[in-house]
């Protein structure tokens, strides 16, 4: 049986992929940081959390790292923990440049070190792009990172080809337009929305807050990325791919969208606040996936429109459940409403 460790598994991506490579008949590790409180939810919603080995480990701390490959000898590693949040890389710039950049470095060296013969995954990002782009990117389109997460990024991306080029370590890099699902964190803009509309169609909640209304986005179904990542490991030769929808969307389209699904007008319910816009923002992200249509014979399925309904329903689904007294893993009964969380934003 073939092994393979995934660091995040308690993230978005790092569950479905834990699911989907079970599926495959893989033996899955995965690594978890130690928590004052466990954060399991994911892997708990998903009715995996019991096929799954956990390992703690910290991206900061080199040795647990390696520990945690040599305990799972793994044949592949799916390196998707980061501080994955933008927003949150201005407020913590050195800890995400730790984590996010340097934690790649952290992985790469105990691979070489352990055994280069191990396949391994970059969890690269379309903030690589970042401004100033009108029409969609490929491979072969410059980098220009336009915040503290996207430099880290793009630092952890030329990791992944020095290692692949200088020690021929089998590494690729998947630059992934985002992608969401009801497993996405309520920080990232579409669970805020659709966990916003459904309070709001239910009475729970009055307005919804939000930061820049005409960033635009290639939104893509998370459960259908994570098998591009599996796919890119089943190469002949290493590479990097983009995985993408090639449709772009405004957040006010989607929140518009999301209203739609429940019967409700978006402009009687959002109000713009400034404490949600960035110093700086990309403003437009649309992918070209041919080479991974072309190489991998991936192509995405789920599209904007469905995208939407399918976060919106399932948000209202838990929503209903609660207010009847059902209880199950979910994130958000403890999350804050984010106007109580006071930043850096809020006192300029
Ligand atoms: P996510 O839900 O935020 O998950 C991030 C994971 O990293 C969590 O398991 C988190 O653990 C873990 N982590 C954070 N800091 C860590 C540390 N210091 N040491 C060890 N683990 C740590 O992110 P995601 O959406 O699944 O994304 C997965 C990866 O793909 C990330 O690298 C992200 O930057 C990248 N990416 C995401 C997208 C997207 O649209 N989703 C697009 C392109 C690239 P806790 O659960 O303990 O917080
Ligand atoms: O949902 P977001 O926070 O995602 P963002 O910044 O695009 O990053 C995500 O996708 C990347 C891939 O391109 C990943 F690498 C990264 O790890 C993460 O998964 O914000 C999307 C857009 C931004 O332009 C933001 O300014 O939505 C805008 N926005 C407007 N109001 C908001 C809000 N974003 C958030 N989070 N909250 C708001 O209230």
């Amino acid at each position: 049986m073939e092994r393979v460790l995934i660091t995040g598994i308690t993230g978005q991506d790092g569950a479905y992929l834990a699911k989907f490579l079970l599926e495959k008949g893989y033996e899955v590790y995965g690594t978890y940081r130690r928590l004052s409180t466990p954060n399991f939810w994911r892997l708990q919603y998903l009715e995996i959390f019991d096929s799954v080995n956990l390992i703690p480990a910290d991206l900061v701390d080199t040795t647990s790292i390696v520990e945690a490959i040599k305990i799972s000898e793994p044949d592949e590693v799916y390196h998707l923990a980061a501080q994955s949040f933008v927003g949150a890389s201005f407020e913590q710039p050195v800890g995400t440049g730790e984590i996010t950049g340097l934690g790649v470095t952290r992985v790469l060296e105990a691979i070489r070190q352990i055994n280069p013969n191990i396949r391994f995954y970059q969890a690269s990002t379309s903030e690589l792009y970042g401004r100033g782009n009108l029409t969609s990117l490929s491979e072969d389109t410059p980098f220009q990172p336009s915040s503290p997460y996207a430099a880290a990024k793009l630092y952890g991306y030329w990791l992944t080809r020095i290692y692949r080029e200088g020690y021929k370590i089998f590494a690729c890099n998947g630059i992934l337009f985002n992608h969401e699902s009801p497993l996405r964190g309520l920080e990232f803009v579409t669970r805020k929305i659709s966990n916003a509309v459904a309070k709001i169609a239910l009475g729970i909640e009055r307005e919804l807050r939000l930061g820049n209304l005409d960033a635009k986005r290639d939104w893509g179904y998370a459960p259908e990325y994570v098998e591009s990542m599996w796919l890119m490991l089943q190469q002949k030769e290493p590479d990097d791919y983009v995985i993408a929808t090639n449709e772009t969307h405004s957040v006010k389209e989607f929140a518009e969208k999301a209203f739609d699904v429940v019967g409700l007008d978006w402009q009687e319910n959002v109000k713009v606040d400034k404490r949600f816009f960035r110093p700086l923002d990309v403003n437009f992200l649309q992918g070209d996936y041919s080479k991974a249509k072309q190489k991998l014979g991936w192509r995405p399925k789920v599209k904007f429109d469905k995208l939407v309904k399918i976060m919106v329903k399932e948000d209202l689904d838990r929503w209903e459940k609660w207010q009847s007294g059902e209880r199950f893993p979910w994130d958000a009964p403890n999350y804050p409403t984010e106007t109580k969380i006071v930043t850096r934003a809020l006192r300029v």
